[in-house]
């Protein structure tokens, strides 16, 4: 084995693919001749936010822009000052762009309709949670963003209609992590591709093409402070995992806990509850576009037996739903003991 190998270098190789998330979306564009270019400025509209939330987060503390605004927002939750900051930003960022219709957030009660008709080009919905696990903030855990972008329907009787879609119809998912580095995932239809943020040029750098979660890791993420109030089936799962030698890993932050799944296997589980009947998880903007990266890395992601994710047919933006996720393996395991009466 040569001295660049055994250190993990890359090889001169892999060096000529060196690529940017811009000329990765540039890349998956010209694959599509008639593709008219306003969905890759969604995408790119994304990337900058991304960079400007990633900074925010790291000058929290010195700019003090750390703590509560003191106002809830419309899940009944404390804002955080960085939530309603990064919220702004996916506002100005998209808001800018031809091809966003309709944007829906976790920290906006109504979605904000941009434009109502195509005009001739195709047009999106993009819905988002802005600073997912934002209590981590504080105290320097990881955050995340995540996003699902739907085709607009402007024949919807009314626009916001046109949001209300299963998640099996969105175009494209993913999230940010900010983390020890800044983590771009994105899914749009065909595979998982992950990019760092190089802090030096400034620019997402592809990492990882083509994810799949490995099979075998037996690891399950979920809060145990809640466990006597889960449905019974979760409750064997545990006793059963407990007894077969699992380890336990919670961040706090789907982001985070999703992230390690996607690259080390294992599964997540946010159970209905006493406090969260319907599950903590939002639908639109939490479950559905972390299942299109999970089944697209090869995983699956259910609601309950039976119910996969992205089949249940919204009804409301901030619906919940319980979200069982992960390794194709470990889900099953999950399943089995949610069947068994
Ligand atoms: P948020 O969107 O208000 O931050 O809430 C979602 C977060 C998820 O990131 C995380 O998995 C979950 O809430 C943690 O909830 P809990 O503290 O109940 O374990
Ligand atoms: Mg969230």
């Amino acid at each position: 084995m040569n001295t660049t190998a055994k250190l993990g270098l890359k090889t001169a190789r892999d060096e000529v693919l060196i690529m940017t998330l811009q000329g990765h979306i540039l890349e998956q564009q010209a694959r599509y001749p008639q593709a008219s270019g306003t969905f890759s400025w969604i995408l790119s509209a994304l990337s900058i936010s991304a960079k400007i939330i990633a900074d925010k987060v790291r000058r929290a503390r010195l700019e003090n822009v750390l703590g509560s605004v003191g106002t809830e927002n419309v899940q009944g939750e404390m804002q955080q000052k960085l939530d309603v900051l990064a919220n702004e930003v996916l506002l100005g960022t998209l808001g800018g762009r031809e091809g966003v219709a309709i944007v829906a957030s976790e920290e906006n009660e109504e979605p904000v309709i941009l434009r109502e008709d195509g005009e001739g080009i195709p047009r999106y919905c993009v819905l988002f949670d802005p600073l997912d696990g934002s209590s981590n903030l504080d105290v320097c855990g990881g955050v995340g963003t995540i996003f699902s972008i739907l085709a607009h329907n402007g024949r919807a009787a009314r626009a916001q209609d046109s949001l209300l879609q299963p998640g099996f119809k969105q175009v494209a998912a993913g999230y940010v992590l900010y983390g020890s580095s800044t983590v771009f995932v994105l899914t749009i239809g065909k595979g998982v591709d992950m990019f760092v943020l190089d802090p030096g040029i400034g620019a997402f750098m592809r990492v990882e093409r083509h994810l799949t979660i490995p099979d075998g890791n037996k690891t399950y993420s979920v809060n145990e402070g809640n466990r006597k109030t889960f449905p019974d089936g979760f409750q064997r799962y545990l006793d059963w995992a407990q007894s077969n030698g699992y380890s336990s890993r919670y961040a706090g932050a789907m982001v985070a806990d999703v992230h390690r799944i996607l690259l080390k296997g294992g599964v997540f589980l946010y159970p209905a509850t006493k406090k969260a009947p319907e599950g903590k998880l939002r639908l639109m903007y939490e479950a559905n576009p972390m299942a299109m990266i999970i089944e697209q890395a090869g995983g699956k992601a259910f609601a309950a037996p039976g119910q996969r994710v992205m089949d249940i047919q919204p009804t409301a933006i901030h619906q919940r739903t319980p979200v069982i996720l992960g390794a194709t393996d470990q889900v099953a395991l999950v399943l089995a003991h949610l069947e068994k009466t």
